[in-house]
């Protein structure tokens, strides 16, 4: 079993995606161990983002994560890492897959609706920034 980290951010908040997102990974057989809504900090925008800092389109990654409330999760399976990075499909909705879920809500590159964690070690460290252990299910 894995856990990765999974996060609606704002556009897809604010376009009444939630229940479609959260309906299609628990469909997938995907279960949702953390669960919360929250308006990001700049500071946790930062340190979420921190492998982007020097990219030039950090300053507007941050102004937009923190531009309202965004759904956070923590959710179990097999191989969930690549599991819902497939399901998310490419970072631009553009060249997204069909069917994916950028793909299908997804408008473009700086409004991706959702973000996974690309990998086992961001997981646990996005987690971690995310949520107390006693906010997850054990
Ligand atoms: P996230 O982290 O949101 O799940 O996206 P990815 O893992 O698929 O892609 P990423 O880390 O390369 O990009 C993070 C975030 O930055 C936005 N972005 C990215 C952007 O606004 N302009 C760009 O040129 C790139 C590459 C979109 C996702």
């Amino acid at each position: 079993m894995e856990r990765t980290f999974v996060m609606i951010k704002p556009d897809g908040v604010q376009r009444n995606l939630v229940g479609e997102i959260i309906s299609r990974l628990e469909k997938k057989g995907l279960k949702i161990v953390g669960l919360k809504m929250l308006k990001i900090s700049l500071d946790l925008a930062e340190q979420h983002y921190q492998e982007h800092k020097e990219k030039p389109f950090f300053p507007k990654l941050v102004e937009f994560i923190t531009s309202g409330p965004v759904v956070a999760m923590v959710v179990e399976g097999i191989k969930t890492v690549s599991t819902v990075r497939e399901m998310m499909g490419a970072t631009n909705p553009l060249e997204a897959a069909p069917g994916t879920i950028r793909a299908t809500y997804g408008m473009y590159m700086e409004r991706n609706v959702i973000h996974g964690s690309d990998s086992l070690a961001s997981a646990r460290r996005e987690i971690n920034l995310f949520f107390k252990p006693e906010e997850m299910l054990n």
